[in-house]
């Protein structure tokens, strides 16, 4: 079964991309299936079809350990991958060709601990890919654009999985931000204008060259628009995704 992680910012739209690529791909009938990385999650758009909240329960932990919303989280994340193996055989189970990830909005949870970085590495030894979710609104500012594209390349980093770049909620944006963000993209001297007459030529230095950096080895190419709300674009990043997991051949295990 191959794995397609679904990371990103905080409130970027992961868990309500992964109900829409879900839903999309059960009407193409994909054999798709989802799980809940997210201990923390309260209400879900989807029923997801194996949870994390099976297995730990963070309110318990808070209470047992006197920890905060955060130290309960770090401690789920980690009791997470002690049930490594029984979050394998349930998805297993399933006999699907394809589970979605949709991880925690704390990106440092899934990306950058032990825990996580396990999850990753042993959840299937087929084919895996991060689909890494921008929040359109918030990065047609120059500043918050880079700062994914940073948070993207750390989690690259980490991870070592290849990524596909979701621009979401592109419905709250209007063309012509798009446009310049995929512009962004496509010349990274287009982004360095940019956050030029955003922040000034000196300010921008550090911001340039590490933008320069990341494009300079190829880790953020074009990202894709999608709308989960008004299910734009969801079939071309279906398509980047499968590409990106198996050359373009259609998803069999
Ligand atoms: N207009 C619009 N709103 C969206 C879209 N996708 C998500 N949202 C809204 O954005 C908010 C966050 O969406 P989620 O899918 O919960 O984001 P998340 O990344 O899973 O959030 P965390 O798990 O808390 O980090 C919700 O209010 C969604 O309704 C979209 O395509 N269009
Ligand atoms: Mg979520």
């Amino acid at each position: 079964m191959h794995a397609a992680f679904i990371v990103g910012m905080a409130g970027s739209g992961k868990s309500v991309l992964t109900a829409t690529l879900r839903d999309h791909l059960r009407l193409t009938e994909q054999d798709v299936v989802t799980l809940n990385l997210d201990p923390g999650a309260t209400v879900l758009p989807y029923s997801p079809d194996v949870d994390v909240r099976s297995f730990v329960d963070i309110q318990k932990l808070m209470d047992d350990y006197e920890l905060g919303p955060n130290g309960a989280l770090l401690m789920a994340t980690d009791l997470a991958a002690d049930n490594l193996e029984e979050i394998k055989e349930a998805i297993e189970e399933t006999g699907s060709d394809l589970v979605l990830v949709d991880t925690p909005g704390q990106i440092e949870l899934f990306a950058f601990r032990n825990s996580g970085l396990c999850i990753s590495r042993a959840l299937t030894d087929d084919l895996k890919a991060v689909v890494y979710v921008l929040d359109s609104p918030f990065c047609r500012d120059p500043l918050n654009y880079i700062s994914n594209m940073f948070l993207a390349a750390a989690v690259y980093n980490r991870l070592l999985l290849p990524q596909v770049y979701a621009l979401a909620k592109a419905d709250l944006t209007t063309v012509e931000e798009i446009d310049q963000m995929l512009g962004w993209a496509e010349d990274v001297e287009q982004l360095e204008l940019a956050l030029e007459d955003r922040i000034g030529k000196t300010a921008s230095i550090i911001a340039k060259e590490l933008a320069r950096a990341i494009s300079g080895v190829g880790l953020f190419p074009e990202p894709i628009a999608v709308s989960a709300k008004e299910e734009t674009g969801i079939v071309e990043l279906y398509a980047a995704l499968t590409r990106t997991l198996t050359a373009g051949e259609e998803l069999r295990p």
